[in-house]
């Protein structure tokens, strides 16, 4: 029996943790208030041409001007003219937590908030994890299937090579986005001397794309898309801000903004009704959600409530950096052992022996030892 087979007979041992959420996200409808004409005694006449000539301005202020000389465009998010409320239903923080530091990989040391015990899954969100890993520490030899990591780094730089000869380095802003699907094994090792940080979300994919080919999305720091509004600066990961698109493509529709405030500045930032949405503090401290609530320091992830977007406020003397997430939930049963994500215990059973024996996209694992 080789070492290899070994150590996969070994995780095939491990205990296995099961869980399983459904998550729903219920839908709420809105109703505007529509300003009514007070009743007043005057002549007939007058009486009349007003009864005529009310209703008729009323819905030139309120239909007419905005539709025809407004662009559809939905508003731009921006700091500037925060002073009104600028959401019809602004989204609150409905659960506060503090990542602590526990060990995982080998050696390796992660803050993880979504996936622990107390943020279970925030569909389609797997997994958050804050790492900070010194060589030789790292993520040795190890598998996935049916979900998507998202590895950014903040500080340093991350080697990864995989079953399939695909190999890179990512640095300091470099984002990888892997779709892992029907499976992928692969090591993710420190590249550079010192502390080596980022973050890695792990994002759920819905039943008809668990078993899609694998695939990479890589993005070096220069590619990232930008945007600065006073004060507010933002790295445009997946989807849009400040009208500026990233052009990562998420299969599970998914939105993911690196802010940083500067002492002073504020912050609107649409998101879609019926997504769930969290931050993850990484720098300084900031007030979220309503203008009253108490300021929140980093290592903190803040899961928001239902709503349309998002403000933010950084009332302190240091720049505030977080990041912004949020997802369309794929509501269905979610199975998890380790590093394989599906639908059901069969499926999971599936996975283990397609991996045990390289089967149905595990192919080559069996050959395969990383040279990291
Ligand atoms: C792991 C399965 C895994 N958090 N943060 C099981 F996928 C991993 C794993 C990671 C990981 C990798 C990076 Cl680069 C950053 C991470 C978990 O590789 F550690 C276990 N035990
Ligand atoms: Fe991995």
């Amino acid at each position: 029996m080789t070492t290899t087979t070994m150590m996969r007979l070994r995780q095939h041992l491990a205990s296995p943790i099961y869980t399983s959420a459904i998550a729903r996200i219920g839908n709420r409808a809105h109703h505007r208030l529509l300003p009514v004409a007070p009743p007043q005694k005057r002549p007939t006449s007058t009486k009349l041409l007003l009864l005529l000539i009310v209703p008729l301005l009323l819905l030139l202020v309120f239909f007419l001007i905005p539709t025809v000389f407004l662009p559809p465009a939905r508003t731009m998010s921006s700091s500037s003219s925060a002073a009104s409320a600028p959401f019809e239903n602004p989204r609150t923080v409905v659960k506060k937590l503090l990542a602590e530091s526990q060990p995982e990989g080998q050696g390796a040391t992660v803050r993880r908030s979504i996936g622990r015990h107390e943020l279970r899954n925030l569909d389609p969100f797997l997994l958050l994890d804050e790492f900070s890993v010194s060589k030789p520490a790292g993520f040795p030899d190890h598998p996935h299937r049916g979900f998507e990591t998202v590895t950014y780094m903040l500080e340093g730089a991350f080697t990864h090579q995989d079953f399939a000869g695909h190999k890179g380095t990512i640095r300091t802003g470099d984002v990888q986005w892997m779709t892992a699907g029907r499976g992928i094994v692969h090591s993710e090792m420190p590249a550079g001397d010192g502390v080596q940080k980022g973050l890695q979300l792990w994002i759920n994919l819905s039943s008809k794309d668990k078993m899609i080919e694998p695939r990479y999305q890589e993005l070096q720091s220069k590619d990232i898309s930008r945007a600065e509004k006073d004060g507010v600066e933002v790295r445009i990961i997946a989807g849009e801000a400040f009208g500026v698109r990233s052009p990562v493509y998420t299969r599970t529709p998914t939105m993911y903004m690196d802010f940083t405030m500067q002492p002073g500045s504020q912050l609107q930032q649409p998101i879609p009704e019926g997504w769930n949405a969290f931050v993850y503090i990484i720098d300084g401290e900031g007030v979220f959600g309503r203008e009253s609530s108490a300021p929140v320091a980093a290592h903190h992830c803040l899961v928001l409530g239902p709503g349309d977007g998002l403000s933010v406020w950084n009332r302190s003397g240091a720049p505030l950096r977080f990041a912004l997430v949020g997802g369309q939930p794929l509501g269905e049963p979610v199975v998890q052992h380790g590093p394989f994500v599906m639908n059901s215990r069969a499926e999971i059973q599936q996975a283990m022996e397609d991996y045990y024996y390289g089967k149905n996209g595990f192919e080559k694992a069996s050959q395969w030892t990383s040279s990291a």
